[in-house]
């Protein structure tokens, strides 16, 4: 089989599953969200890294079927969640440029989220800045209608080398996701120190919540709680882990 057949295989068969990795509340470490990530199964090679096949899924188009398969995914895991008494948390997914221009996008959510009695406020939406700035137009009237059904959408990656201030003049998003690039030499850099406190204050003073990902020290969190970012992400907490074992996590914080 090529590659494209085996991922369409993989698609509409069941050989892909999600991970998920928690975020949490800077001030008290309290989980408040959880961001679902895309696994493929391969029946001969075993474990494919997102990396070795997201690119595939884009060129292809595959990445539209795919996407709805996550999102729906992690609707059903977030209702099963609360279904099981646990607190309430945002679930994240990750979309991608082809998702976001498909038309009939915000009607998979939409639908998503009423199959799943998902109320959309729990729904956040991760896109890059590339994925806004292809099409400027289109992308606004996209966020618009997804606003409009209450899921919250953030900015993925910021600050990595594919995004600049632009999307964050044009675009409404509720968050920023501070790219992990510039939280690894905190806190010892002070270019580092300089650009992290800047990109919290830009969040801060524009209404959007922010999140540092890829936080793996105390010391980095010392001085997120100084900078008053308000959530983080990375293997200080934990790494992706499968649906079980983030149940566990749940439960012991619950
Ligand atoms: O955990 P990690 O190696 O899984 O993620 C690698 C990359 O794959 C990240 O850039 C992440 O945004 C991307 N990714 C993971 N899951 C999905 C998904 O469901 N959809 C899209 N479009 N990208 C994803
Ligand atoms: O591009 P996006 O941010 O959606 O993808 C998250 C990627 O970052 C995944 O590959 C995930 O495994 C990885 N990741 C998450 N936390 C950490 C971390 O603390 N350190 C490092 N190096 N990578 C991380
Ligand atoms: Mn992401
Ligand atoms: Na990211």
């Amino acid at each position: 089989l090529g590659e494209q057949e085996e991922l369409h295989q993989a698609i509409t068969g069941d050989q892909l599953f999600l991970e998920y990795q928690p975020q949490v509340d800077v001030a008290t470490g309290r989980i408040t969200g959880i961001e679902a990530l895309v696994r493929w199964n391969h029946p001969a090679k075993g474990r494919v890294p997102p990396v070795n096949f997201i690119p595939l899924a884009e060129e292809t188009g595959l990445i539209v079927p795919l996407g709805l398969w996550v999102l729906n995914e992690a609707c059903r895991q977030a209702r099963a969640w609360q279904d099981m008494g646990l607190a309430p948390l945002t679930i994240a997914v990750n979309v991608s440029a082809k998702q976001f221009a498909d038309p009939d996008f915000a009607s998979h959510v939409a639908e998503a989220l009423e199959r799943h009695r998902l109320q959309s406020h729990w729904l956040e939406l991760e896109v890059t800045e590339s994925v806004v700035m292809q099409d400027a137009e289109r992308a606004l009237a996209m966020m618009a209608s997804l606003r409009a059904l209450g899921v919250r959408l953030s900015i993925d990656d910021f600050g990595s080398g594919y995004s600049s201030l632009a999307a964050l003049k044009t675009f409404p998003f509720d968050r920023l996701k501070m790219d992990r690039s510039l939280v690894e030499a905190l806190p010892g850099d002070k270019t580092a120190v300089a650009i992290a406190s800047a990109v919290i204050s830009l969040a801060q003073t524009l209404k959007l919540s922010v999140l540092a990902e890829g936080v793996e020290t105390d010391a980095q969190m010392d001085f997120l709680r100084q900078a008053h970012c308000e959530e983080a992400q990375g293997y200080r907490f934990s790494k992706p882990v499968s649906p079980e074992a983030a149940t566990l996590l749940l439960q012991t914080q619950s």
